[in-house]
């Protein structure tokens, strides 16, 4: 599988019974020629392996079962959104957003609350509660003190390749460190100021846990955009999708504001952010009249 992208070369990690090796490959120029992009995430096929400099040439590109575009990588399995309980403070809203957007691809959706260490067990419970009636069955980990580590490696090791994003700060690299001994990824004070002078690193790489599944950490980017289709909203709300089932309103392009025939109740906790962001989405799509 390619681990990591170079200017011109591609990092390739072998499957068993040699997993481990890394390997540095060019391209083939045939595979060039037909403009196959070659991406993070892709199985390929490797020949003329030089075993004294760990170098080869990647021959061929496996069909992708999944893509995503931010980050860029190919076949992932499932999308861990992680989601501070303090430093920064739980946000609902850009919660959501995160929410949403792993939604979008279709994928397992996983859910955690970090820092965890940094809440009172009662206040803990409460949040897990409340993600609860979102849909999701959250995990409440902290790397301080190691709480949930190993229950997120057996959830992680349920499949091969997963995503970790999440607000910058909440702790996804730190994460990351405490559950592959001996990763050392850079881990960044929470500071405004600080973040936007750094250096983030754009390239996306994976880093292989001890059971062999995959992770992807993502660079930081705090507000996701909105989904682009009103008409399929409804189903990035896990909450909603499941009272659509039990429910169906008189329309199928039903926005569930009230409209004749909606069987939808208004009393759920994201009610009021799923009718934001339809609004928002609908100003958006309107074509601008006037100047
Ligand atoms: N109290 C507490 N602080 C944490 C925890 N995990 C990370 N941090 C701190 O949060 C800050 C951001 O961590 P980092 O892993 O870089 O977050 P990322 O931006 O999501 O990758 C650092 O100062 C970490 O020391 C945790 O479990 N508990
Ligand atoms: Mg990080
Ligand atoms: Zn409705």
């Amino acid at each position: 599988m390619v681990v990591a992208l170079q200017a011109n070369y591609l990092e390739v990690e072998l499957d068993d019974p040699e997993a481990g090796l890394r390997l540095l490959c060019t391209r083939r120029t045939r595979l060039a020629h037909r403009g196959a992009a070659v991406h993070v995430g892709d199985r390929v096929w490797v020949e003329a392996i030089d075993r004294e400099h760990n170098r080869a040439v990647v021959a061929e590109v496996d069909p992708r079962s999944s893509w995503l575009t931010r980050p860029p990588v190919a076949n992932v399995t499932a999308v861990v959104v992680a989601l501070a309980v303090e430093q920064p403070a739980f946000d609902p809203d850009q919660a959501s957003r995160f929410l949403l957007t792993a939604e979008q691809t279709g994928l397992q959706v996983h859910v955690l609350l970090s820092k965890c260490d940094l809440i009172p067990a009662e206040q803990q419970q409460a949040l897990v509660e409340r993600l609860r009636g979102w849909g999701y069955d959250p995990l409440a980990v902290s790397s301080r003190t190691g709480m949930g580590l190993e229950t997120l490696r057996s959830r992680l090791a349920q499949g091969s390749l997963s995503v970790l994003c999440g607000p910058s700060g909440v702790g996804k690299s730190s994460l990351l460190n405490g559950l592959i001994p001996g990763l050392e990824l850079r881990v960044a004070a929470v500071s405004g100021r600080l973040q936007r002078g750094r250096h983030t690193t754009r390239h996306v790489e994976l880093h292989t846990l001890p059971s062999g599944a995959r992770v992807a950490d993502t660079p930081g980017f705090n507000r996701p955009e909105l989904p682009g289709d009103v008409q399929n909203l409804e189903v990035l709300f896990p909450e909603l999708r499941r009272r659509l089932e039990d429910q169906p309103c008189r329309f199928r392009d039903c926005l569930h504001r009230g409209e004749p025939g909606c069987g939808i109740d208004q009393d759920w906790d994201r009610y009021a952010l799923y009718r934001r962001a339809v609004e928002e989405m609908l100003a958006l799509s309107r074509p601008s009249r006037g100047g």
